[in-house]
């Protein structure tokens, strides 16, 4: 053998191309993700999952953080479609605003997998798949353990925390929550506003809600636990009772959760299950060998109770 072609066989072998033996290998499956940020323990354990789900499943992976921009976030799709990935996946901040970066993948013929939150899109030949839960679900279970679990009497006042405006999960567990609490005239949102999905603006926001409302929020709804812990925060600061004197729901079911429950601060969380790792690399697999996958793929989830949180507590993963 000549040196030439020695070399360029080495270079084949290092590059994983060719194993040492001369056999031929698939060249490995390269997916770009442009992830939210890191604004929660859900959005962590979210990121955790991925990162380990990927070399797990032989899969490369081009990771990036858009802090919450969702012109970062489309900056980082443009770079994948640059780098000529094999498959994007993201999990979009805000449902609007995808048409025209989702067409440049497609004429690009880089499929797209949406994890997580979905995109307000008409033409759903623009992505493979979405890989998520149900939040407008969660929302109603939310609402239904008020009304199953509330004991007080005359009207009920809620503050609502928002997450991110104009995001899924934000839009989807109001929407679902409200449903419910239509039902009975009593249960009023007194206040609603956003906290963004962190605990630093949770606590900002009823700080504001506590001064504006004072003793009349009977129950807090936050669309996520983490902003449930800065209110949380917020509530202890004004000399009252997180659990007791202000009913507190919020979402996820992350260990923060579930410490502020065993601690009595937080009556109960709705689960959304942030390990969607495993689930993307099978179906990135899939996509790229031309698989067709079903539009939705819809995780599964439970609801914890205060009284159940001890005990469920050495299990949870995330
Ligand atoms: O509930 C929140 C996070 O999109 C389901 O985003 C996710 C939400 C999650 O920041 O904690």
């Amino acid at each position: 053998m000549n040196l030439n072609r020695r070399s360029l066989l080495q270079a084949l072998i290092s590059t994983g191309l060719l194993l040492a033996g001369g056999m031929a290998m698939a060249k490995p499956i390269v997916l770009g993700f442009a992830q939210v940020g890191a604004e929660s323990e859900w959005r962590s354990a979210n990121t955790q999952s991925i990162k380990e789900a990927a070399p797990a499943a032989g899969i490369t992976l081009k990771f990036s953080d858009a802090q919450q921009k969702q012109e970062n976030q489309i900056k980082a799709i443009r770079s994948y479609i640059a780098q000529k990935v094999d498959v994007i996946a993201f999990s979009p901040v805000v449902e609007s605003g995808w048409e025209t970066v989702l067409r440049e993948a497609k004429a690009a013929k880089i499929p797209v997998i949406l994890t997580d939150r979905a995109v307000d899109v008409k033409d759903d030949s623009l992505y493979a798949t979405f890989i998520g839960s149900d939040f407008v679900a969660e929302g109603r279970k939310a609402g239904k353990w008020l009304l199953d679990n509330y004991k007080g009497k005359g009207d009920v006042n809620i503050v609502e925390l928002q997450g991110t405006v104009g995001s899924a999960p934000a839009i989807d567990r109001k929407k679902g929550f409200e449903e419910v609490i239509k039902g009975d005239a009593r249960y009023k949102i007194i206040r609603s506003q956003t906290g963004d999905f962190t605990r630093a603006k949770g606590k900002e926001v009823m700080e504001a809600f506590l001064k504006a409302e004072g003793n009349k929020i009977n129950v807090l709804y936050a669309h996520n636990d983490d902003m449930a812990i800065g209110a949380i925060q917020a509530i202890e600061d004004a000399g009252l009772k997180p659990g007791k004197d202000i009913i507190i729901i919020s979402i996820d079911a992350v260990k923060g959760a579930f410490e502020a429950m065993i601690a009595g601060k937080l009556n109960v969380t709705i689960e959304c299950n942030p390990q969607l790792g495993p689930q993307l690399m099978d179906a990135a697999k899939k996509v790229v060998a031309g698989e067709a996958l079903p539009k939705r793929i819809e995780t599964i989830e439970g609801i914890f109770p205060m009284e159940t949180a001890a005990k469920v507590f050495p299990s949870r993963k995330y």
